[in-house]
């Protein structure tokens, strides 16, 4: 990658407006590092920037230093520049954005584009490795330890703290230039591990009492009813990660988490795969989109059962795809 004539770059050295970072709905440590680091950075340049996100910020990314400053969203101000950050689009920030100029940093593959401006790399194992190559195209001594603390949480976290395929020397080469300038792996590790909630820990009682297989162990998948969360003490944001549960199991080629959401009249989606089937089109052939490994879509019917129908039934395609699963003897597939 060259680093050099970086569009966004030139444009972010000239911008003298209004600059939105948003992160997407549902944050993770990805998207709010992106949008922290890439924040504090820009106004240290002398930028007037918000750092911004629809919902409250969660019980798990409260440590990220900067983290009390994120704006909710929408906000009346009509902003010069939006950067929507580690999303397919601005459609995942789910609130309204005014903007005269967008741009995208981001590692999925496809999505909306905005133009020149998008800085998108499906090569990097996290937005923030893009936001960290970013900033060392501008000004590396600019990058003090709470940029590199937020950056590092994101690269961390989407490598499920480098143990995913998405882990190679450039992942560690990036990890270990953001602890030199001040990031620290102890920290970020104790607090997405050991600062769990119990009421988070009964969430997970009764969600993994909804543990099950299809596709004779092929895929597994937990479903997370809206009154899990009502009864546990728990939000929404609570169900993160919990789709690792699944993905556990030996055998298990797709795992799924189908969560509940009333108020939107939908059930959410995310979806994981182990590698040999692409998850991403399974998202994308149910409206979503993500990566290969991880992924997610919302299926848009009330009733459970009719949404792990549509789910399974799309799923179940993929596999045969892969050729995991022989198509049924009526298909003509
Ligand atoms: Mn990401």
């Amino acid at each position: 990658m060259v680093e050099q004539g970086i569009p966004l770059l030139e444009l972010l050295k000239e911008e003298e407006g209004p600059i939105l970072v948003a992160s997407h709905e549902s944050p993770d440590a990805d998207t709010l590092g992106s949008a922290l680091a890439l924040g504090f950075f820009l106004r240290k340049k002398g930028k007037k920037v918000v750092v911004g996100c629809k919902d409250k910020v969660p019980h798990f990314l409260d440590f990220l230093p900067g983290s009390q400053e994120v704006v909710r969203l929408p906000v009346k101000e009509v902003f010069s520049l939006a950067i929507v950050v580690d999303a397919s689009g601005f459609y995942r920030v789910n609130a309204e954005v005014k903007a005269s100029k967008r741009a995208r940093i981001d590692h999925h593959i496809g999505g909306e584009f905005y133009g020149p401006y998008d800085y998108i790399d499906p090569e990097a194992p996290s937005t923030t490795a893009l936001v960290y190559r970013l900033l060392c195209a501008w000004d590396r001594s600019a990058i003090d330890r709470e940029i590199a603390q937020n950056l590092y949480a994101g690269l961390a976290t989407d490598t499920g703290f480098f143990r995913y395929s998405n882990t190679d020397a450039q992942t560690f080469q990036i990890a270990k230039e953001l602890v030199e300038l001040g990031a620290d792996p102890h920290h970020t590790f104790v607090n997405f591990a050991e600062r769990e909630r119990i009421n988070k820990m009964r969430l997970i009682v009764r969600v993994l009492d909804t543990l099950s297989l299809h596709e004779d162990g092929l895929v597994a998948g937990i479903s997370i009813f809206d009154r899990f969360f009502k009864e546990t003490g728990c939000e929404y944001s609570d169900s993160e990660g919990l789709v690792n549960y699944p993905r556990s199991l030996e055998g298990v080629e797709v795992a799924y988490a189908l969560i509940e959401k009333p108020e939107e009249s939908l059930w959410k989606v995310s979806l994981r795969s182990k590698g040999r089937v692409d998850v991403a089109k399974v998202a994308e052939s149910l409206g979503g989109g993500g990566h290969k490994y991880a992924s997610g879509c919302k299926i848009k019917v009330k009733d459970h059962g009719q949404a792990l129908e549509i789910l399974l039934s799309a799923v179940r395609e993929a596999l045969q795809r892969e050729g995991l699963i022989k198509s049924a003897v009526n298909q003509h597939s």
